[in-house]
């Protein structure tokens, strides 16, 4: 006991010590996230500037997507009002010091969760929203069926992302060459595509789907069948704040929850007023499950009510009868064939 006392007591001023020499600033112990969104009365969330489907303005500033939606839902858990949000897009490059030095609490911008980003930047990716992968867009007329066929190929793809390292790993590994043609702005990238300079691009499936919608001639290209990598994307928060990085993991598992048993926008009236154990624990008629957050206890059913579930997300902004067409694939439910699997909640 007493050892444990010192042990702490040690630590304690060693960590005083290294705030006072300035090796540690004092952010990297803000635990004030929930604090501070409600004082400003709205989720400050870091979105990617235009990706259709997951996230993009129309000429009227209104923002949409599955990124959008999320901090959305984070935002009708706090205040009941899914519109208490502020997006501020975020560049590929910027978006991990943004998060860090609290420009966005949050940042849902089809980002991968790998371990160097948790550990370099002090993040933590609480829960993944979307199971991604790399992929390869090609205009059909180079009639390649696999991303084997590309031996020599000029290759467009961003820089500071995920998607530039594993072309590297992708090339060495099938002993194939080619030639890079690596751009800081998405713009750029797809106008060296649209315009020949390359003769693939590369980026997350998901994204291709997006980024196919802005080419001139969008029946003009096609997405090869390979996956080349795991994207598992996810929103991600500062560490050290327990609080704030509960309330975002829990929202998502909310939504699933809700898919999995059947409740969604459509029938959340219904399910407040059900008996069974596992629903009411769910839209807070049974239980605390929400006072724990700091939330109140229809934390969930706000989401569903005014966001949705899972599937009302994932189908409006990407699924099959949006202009995406997005197959679930491998983020269906547990149940179904996915591997979309939320924690109970109980
Ligand atoms: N999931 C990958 C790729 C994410 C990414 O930033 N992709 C680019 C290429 S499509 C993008 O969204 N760029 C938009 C921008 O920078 O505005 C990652 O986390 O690194």
């Amino acid at each position: 006991m007493l050892r444990t006392f010192r042990g702490g007591l040690l630590i304690g001023l060693a960590v005083a010590a290294a705030v006072a020499a300035g090796a540690i600033t004092y952010e990297r112990y803000d635990t004030k996230t929930l604090k501070r969104t409600i004082r400003r009365d709205a989720v400050l969330c870091g979105v990617n500037a235009g990706l259709p489907g997951f996230s993009i303005p129309d000429d009227k500033g209104n923002w949409s997507g599955f990124d959008v939606d999320f901090c959305r839902a984070v935002a009708a858990a706090i205040f009941n009002d899914p519109k208490k949000v502020k997006f501020v897009p975020l560049d590929a490059s910027e978006r991990f010091k943004e998060l860090q030095s609290r420009k966005v609490d949050i940042l849902s911008r089809n980002t991968t969760w790998s371990m160097s980003r948790e550990t370099s930047y002090d993040l933590y990716f609480p829960a993944v929203y979307y199971y991604d992968g790399q992929g390869f867009m090609v205009r059909n007329s180079r009639k390649s069926e696999t991303a084997l066929e590309l031996d020599g190929a000029k290759v467009c793809v961003q820089a500071e992302t995920t998607t530039a390292l594993n072309l590297v790993d992708h090339f060495k590994t099938n002993n194939m060459k080619y030639e890079e043609k690596k751009f800081g702005k998405l713009d750029d990238v797809l106008k060296a595509y649209d315009s020949g300079e390359c003769d693939t691009l590369t980026a997350d499936v998901s994204q291709l789907y997006a980024l196919r919608l802005r080419l001139t001639k969008p029946g003009d290209s096609t997405i090869l069948p390979d996956v080349i990598s795991k994207e598992p994307l996810a929103p991600v928060v500062r560490q050290r704040d327990d609080d704030w990085m509960m309330i975002v993991k829990w929202t998502l598992y909310a939504m699933l929850n809700a898919e999995e048993l059947g409740i969604s926008s459509d029938n959340i009236d219904e399910a407040l007023k059900s008996k069974k154990p596992d629903v009411m624990r769910l839209v807070g008629t049974e239980g605390a499950y929400g006072e724990v957050l700091d939330l109140p206890k229809d934390w969930a059913a706000r989401i569903i009510r005014h966001v949705g579930n899972y599937s009302e997300v994932y189908e409006r902004n990407i699924g099959q009868k949006s202009k995406l067409g997005i197959p679930r694939g491998l983020n269906q439910l547990w149940s179904a064939g996915g591997i979309q699997y939320a924690p109970p909640i109980r």
